[in-house]
């Protein structure tokens, strides 16, 4: 228990300092925050064998936009259950659907502050497998052509275009304002209206003419889970 509360004191100190709110999970073995725990700072878990802690987790901490996955790295190659949970300052819960099978875990968006604007294409649908990150305008997308889910953090809306080079049908995705800076969750494209792998190239900002539909996303789930 003194453990725990150490922890704790030292979470509410980092959030107050600076102007900045890193990501950080903590992942504890029994329900309720209870038992044996883990804590993720800021980087990624590819393995959870490499902490010791592979199938463990039944309950987590988070500050930021966290995705958990039953299988190693993010589901890659082996499609199967996640669970993600948002928090803006240590955001306590059990795991719903993937507790005591979570072998890999990793943020979206900036490390250094949750709130800062970026925007994630995965392969898969809800977030599974490579990733492609960006906080500034992308010409041309690594993962042209093999995309399915999508999250957008921060304030600033996005258009996502369907040639490279800023060109071609454009859609406009635009989160509401949040006193939170909840992030905007596309766990399938399809959701808003964009054919899976047919963004090319993304620019920060609702720019120019949109040629295709503009899409408010602040409806869309910010929890979640997907159970296989
Ligand atoms: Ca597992």
């Amino acid at each position: 228990m003194q453990r725990i509360c150490c922890v704790l004191l030292l979470l509410s100190v980092q959030t107050i300092i600076g102007q900045q709110v890193q990501q950080r999970a903590i992942l504890y073995e029994s329900r309720n925050q209870l038992g044996e725990y883990i804590i993720i700072p800021q980087t990624y878990a590819p393995d959870l064998q490499q902490n010791n802690f592979d199938n463990r987790a039944q309950s987590v901490c988070v500050t930021g936009m966290w995705i958990f996955y039953v299988n190693s790295i993010y589901n890659t190659g082996d499609l199967s259950g996640v669970e993600y949970v948002f928090g803006s300052s240590n955001f306590c819960t059990n795991l719903v659907t993937v507790g005591g099978y979570v072998s890999s875990a990793r943020f979206a968006g900036s490390p250094q502050d949750f709130r800062s604007d970026t925007f994630t294409l995965y392969a898969e649908d809800y977030f599974q497998g490579d990733e492609e990150y960006t906080f500034a305008d992308l010409p041309n997308l690594n993962l042209a052509g093999n995309h399915k889910s999508i999250i957008i953090t921060g304030a600033s809306p996005w258009t996502v275009y369907d040639q490279p080079g800023y060109i071609g049908n454009s859609i406009c995705l635009y989160p509401e304002p949040s006193s939170e800076y909840k992030p905007y969750l596309i766990t399938d494209v399809s959701q808003v209206q964009i054919p899976h792998g047919t963004i090319r190239s993304v620019r920060r900002g609702c720019v120019g003419k949109v040629q295709g539909s503009e899409n408010n996303v602040a409806d869309l789930a910010r929890f979640g889970s997907k159970v296989l």
